[in-house]
Protein backbone atom coordinates (compact mmCIF):
# COMPACT_ATOMS: atom_id res chain seq x y z
CA UNK A 1 0.00 0.00 0.00
CA UNK A 2 2.69 2.63 0.88
CA UNK A 3 4.77 1.60 -2.10
CA UNK A 4 1.75 1.83 -4.00
CA UNK A 5 1.59 5.37 -3.22
CA UNK A 6 5.31 6.26 -3.69
CA UNK A 7 4.85 5.01 -7.26
CA UNK A 8 1.78 6.65 -7.82
CA UNK A 9 3.63 9.78 -6.56
CA UNK A 10 6.82 9.56 -8.91
CA UNK A 11 4.29 8.48 -12.33
CA UNK A 12 2.48 12.20 -11.38
CA UNK A 13 5.77 13.87 -11.09
CA UNK A 14 6.98 12.55 -14.37
CA UNK A 15 3.79 13.24 -15.56
CA UNK A 16 4.21 16.99 -14.46
CA UNK A 17 7.66 17.15 -15.46
CA UNK A 18 6.91 16.03 -19.17
CA UNK A 19 3.87 18.21 -19.20
CA UNK A 20 6.76 21.07 -18.59
CA UNK A 21 9.08 19.98 -20.95
CA UNK A 22 6.62 20.04 -23.80
CA UNK A 23 5.69 23.49 -23.00
CA UNK A 24 8.92 24.81 -22.74
CA UNK A 25 9.69 23.41 -26.06
CA UNK A 26 6.42 24.75 -27.86
CA UNK A 27 7.48 28.07 -26.40
CA UNK A 28 10.67 27.69 -28.34
CA UNK A 29 11.98 30.36 -30.52
CA UNK A 30 10.44 28.35 -33.96
CA UNK A 31 7.71 29.95 -35.18
CA UNK A 32 8.16 33.34 -34.12
CA UNK A 33 5.46 35.46 -35.71
CA UNK A 34 4.05 37.54 -32.81
CA UNK A 35 3.52 40.55 -33.28
CA UNK A 36 4.69 42.04 -29.49
CA UNK A 37 7.95 39.98 -30.51
CA UNK A 38 8.73 42.62 -33.37
CA UNK A 39 11.51 45.30 -32.85
CA UNK A 40 11.50 49.18 -33.92
CA UNK A 41 13.89 50.23 -36.07
CA UNK A 42 15.41 52.89 -38.83
CA UNK A 43 16.06 52.54 -42.17
CA UNK A 44 20.15 53.48 -42.39
CA UNK A 45 20.72 51.87 -45.55
CA UNK A 46 19.09 49.62 -48.45
CA UNK A 47 21.42 46.84 -50.58
CA UNK A 48 18.48 45.23 -52.46
CA UNK A 49 20.62 43.25 -54.85
CA UNK A 50 21.86 41.65 -51.79
CA UNK A 51 19.28 41.38 -49.99
CA UNK A 52 20.46 43.36 -46.77
CA UNK A 53 19.21 45.96 -44.78
CA UNK A 54 20.94 48.47 -42.37
CA UNK A 55 19.10 49.41 -39.59
CA UNK A 56 19.03 51.41 -36.54
CA UNK A 57 17.33 49.01 -34.06
CA UNK A 58 15.66 49.35 -30.72
CA UNK A 59 16.51 46.48 -27.88
CA UNK A 60 16.03 43.08 -29.32
CA UNK A 61 14.31 41.25 -26.58
CA UNK A 62 14.44 37.28 -28.32
CA UNK A 63 18.17 38.00 -28.65
CA UNK A 64 19.37 39.53 -25.99
CA UNK A 65 21.05 42.11 -28.09
CA UNK A 66 20.54 46.05 -27.09
CA UNK A 67 19.97 48.87 -29.71
CA UNK A 68 22.63 49.33 -32.34
CA UNK A 69 23.16 50.42 -35.73
CA UNK A 70 23.90 46.91 -38.02
CA UNK A 71 23.06 44.99 -41.53
CA UNK A 72 20.74 42.47 -41.71
CA UNK A 73 19.72 40.00 -44.61
CA UNK A 74 16.07 39.37 -45.27
CA UNK A 75 15.15 36.15 -45.57
CA UNK A 76 13.38 37.17 -48.94
CA UNK A 77 14.44 39.96 -51.09
CA UNK A 78 10.94 41.32 -51.89
CA UNK A 79 10.87 42.16 -48.48
CA UNK A 80 12.92 45.48 -49.24
CA UNK A 81 10.31 46.76 -51.95
CA UNK A 82 8.32 49.87 -50.98
CA UNK A 83 10.87 50.57 -48.22
CA UNK A 84 12.85 53.66 -48.55
CA UNK A 85 16.08 55.23 -46.19
CA UNK A 86 14.76 57.11 -43.25
CA UNK A 87 11.55 54.92 -43.08
CA UNK A 88 10.74 53.80 -39.65
CA UNK A 89 9.26 50.02 -39.31
CA UNK A 90 8.74 47.02 -37.35
CA UNK A 91 10.43 43.97 -38.01
CA UNK A 92 10.91 40.56 -36.98
CA UNK A 93 14.02 38.64 -36.80
CA UNK A 94 15.16 35.02 -36.29
CA UNK A 95 17.96 33.41 -34.17
CA UNK A 96 20.05 33.86 -37.44
CA UNK A 97 19.67 37.42 -37.82
CA UNK A 98 17.61 36.91 -40.86
CA UNK A 99 14.85 39.53 -41.19
CA UNK A 100 11.44 37.36 -42.05
CA UNK A 101 8.99 40.14 -41.66
CA UNK A 102 8.84 43.99 -41.97
CA UNK A 103 6.41 46.34 -41.52
CA UNK A 104 6.49 49.68 -42.09
CA UNK A 105 5.13 52.52 -39.66
CA UNK A 106 2.40 54.68 -40.64
CU1 LIG B 1 22.05 44.52 -33.42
Amino acid sequence: MKLNLIQQTHSLIFSVSLLFSVSVLAHGPVGHNNQSEMTSAEIKKIDAKNGTITLKHEEIKSLNMPSMTMVFSVKDKTQLENLNKGDTIWFLVDQRLNIIQIEKKQ
